[in-house]
């Protein structure tokens, strides 16, 4: 998980002030001289509520990662969720308020030390006053940092090491069939903010190597230019994963696209992704026209003809991935 859970400003003000009550209690008072009693009290509160509320703020500053240093699908699925700007803005205020609390705290600690006993507690009250509209002007941080965190839940498990694998192709030509097939477990779904479909994740362990293969409902399914500048950063983002495309075509044209539909969709990925593309003729188990499907077989390299649903073919496909990053 990304993000820690975020407090409202109430939560926190009353932790730490709360916290800070329990501490001036647990002071020891008997060999401080009488004086001193109320002003040790009041200093304890401040300095406590302090380090309570700078301590929790603190927790979620190390628990989110430096964006920058995440690799950059995540940079961009984060831009696109929720915005890189406006998440390190917050960060930046949380960050801000530390600052200012630890100034406050030994500003106040220091006034209590200097007055009169009879001083300390409105000194304490001024303090708390203070600490709490530092809290409340970084509300609207911790709000922004409590969506990112629900925006950001089911961000996708992506796997740098493995060879990566994303399957292009128009709709009901049998992706997602493939995707079950070749892979081991059920594919993980996650939230993908380029497109409202979410992306599917399936992995698949062969000998020494790992190989994920992604399948994004809604994205390589259709003409790029068709496309707005959130989907088109989606393909960068693609792009910088993907180590090869399986383009598949439905051989039968029952998915209603024709063959020379579909040959033209190759065509668009191949031109936005520098990837090899392995093509793939699925369906072959209702496709009786060999003649008209040629023209097509001809124009792609190596292609293979499967049968998603029926597990035709699927064992070569592996082999061709198994090959590919050997390489
Ligand atoms: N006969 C036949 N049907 C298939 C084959 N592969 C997929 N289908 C069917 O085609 C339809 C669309 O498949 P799906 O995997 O959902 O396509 P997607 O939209 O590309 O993910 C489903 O009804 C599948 O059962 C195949 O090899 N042969
Ligand atoms: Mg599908």
């Amino acid at each position: 998980m990304l993000i820690p859970t975020i407090p409202t400003t109430d939560e926190l003000l009353d932790k730490g002030f709360r916290r800070a009550k329990k501490a001036a209690g647990l002071v020891r008072t008997s060999k401080i001289p009488r004086y001193k009693k109320s002003k040790r009290i009041e200093e304890t509160r401040v300095i406590t509520a302090g380090q309570v509320i700078k301590d929790r703020i603190k927790l979620i500053l190390d628990r989110v990662p430096d964006i920058e240093s995440l690799p950059e699908f995540y940079q961009d699925y984060i831009d696109v969720a929720v915005g890189v700007d406006p998440m390190k803005q917050a960060l930046g205020g949380l960050n801000w308020s530390m600052g200012i609390i630890t100034q406050l705290e030994k500003d106040y600690a220091s006034r209590i030390r200097r007055s009169p006993p009879e001083k300390a507690a409105q000194l304490r009250k001024q303090a708390f006053g203070r600490v709490s509209s530092v809290v409340n002007k970084i509300g609207d941080d911790l709000n922004f940092l409590d969506f990112a965190k629900q925006k950001l839940r089911n961000m996708p498990t992506v796997d740098f090491d493995a060879t990566t694998v994303v399957i292009a192709g128009f709709p009901n030509v049998g992706k997602s069939t493939l995707l079950r097939k070749l892979t081991t477990a059920e594919p993980k779904v996650a939230d993908y903010p380029f497109t409202t479909k979410g992306i599917q994740i399936g992995h698949l362990e062969r000998k020494w190597k790992k190989i994920q293969i992604i399948d994004t409902p809604g994205l390589l399914d259709r003409p790029i230019k068709d496309m707005n500048n959130i989907e088109l950063r989606a393909m960068v983002a693609l792009e910088h994963l993907a180590d090869v495309i399986l383009f598949i075509f439905d051989a039968s044209e029952s998915c209603g696209y024709p063959l020379e539909s579909q040959f033209n969709l190759l065509k668009e990925v191949e031109k936005v992704f520098k990837t090899p593309v392995i093509c793939l003729f699925n369906k072959m188990d209702l496709t009786d026209n060999i003649k008209y499907l040629e023209q097509y077989i001809n124009k792609v390299e190596n292609p293979l003809m499967i049968s998603a649903s029926q597990g035709t073919g699927v064992s070569e496909i592996i082999e061709r991935l198994e090959e590919f990053g050997e390489r």
